[in-house]
């Protein structure tokens, strides 16, 4: 028993294709639990954060437009965390290859992805695929009051001047 983190993102395509309920069932045939879930935009930081390793493809600026909601003009994903057995291996086989076309088409990628005619893979949902991978994206995409549980260690800081928006 190996128990897993992974993050999952919804991208935009997905969004904009009404694909969100559609890639959540399929993500229940992993059979595991579900510890976070929002809806967010992702800024230009987070973007090239998270696609650090890609950064010297020649596809990098128009993955960062991709995730950021720039071509679909839905500045939206549902980010997700889930927790299980090897999640990290029944989630990747549940959401398919990398490539669109490649990927078996009863997975999620398979089934409702494709390639731009600019090349992009445009493959409705990210997710991690080791476990320091999701490690460092779980830590970057979310705060840990997000997460029903603290998946990883925690700290209490004290900050002070921090302005933020509450009901009026
Ligand atoms: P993954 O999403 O299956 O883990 P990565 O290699 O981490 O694959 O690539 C991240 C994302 O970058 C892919 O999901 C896809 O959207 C895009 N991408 C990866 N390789 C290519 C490529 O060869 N051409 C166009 N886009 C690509
Ligand atoms: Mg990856």
């Amino acid at each position: 028993m190996a128990i897993e983190q992974t993050l999952i993102v919804v991208k935009p395509d997905g969004l904009i294709k009404s694909l969100t309920g559609n890639v959540i069932s399929r993500l229940a045939e992993a059979k595991l639990t579900i510890m976070g879930a929002k809806v967010m935009r992702v800024s230009r930081e987070l973007a090239e954060k998270h696609y650090e390793h890609l950064k010297d493809k020649p596809f990098f600026e128009e993955l960062i437009m991709y995730i950021m909601g720039e071509v679909h003009k839905t500045r939206r994903v549902l980010a997700l965390v889930y927790q299980g057995d090897n999640a990290i291996t029944k989630i990747r086989d549940v959401v398919g290859d990398t490539n669109p076309e490649m990927a078996n088409p009863v997975s999620i990628r398979g089934a409702y992805g494709r390639i731009t005619t600019t090349g992009v893979f445009e493959n409705v949902v990210h997710a991690s695929s080791s476990p320091e991978d999701a490690e460092k994206e779980i830590k970057l995409w979310f705060q840990p009051d997000e997460i029903i549980e603290d998946l990883y260690p925690v700290k209490e800081v004290t900050l002070k001047n921090v302005k933020k928006l509450v009901w009026a």
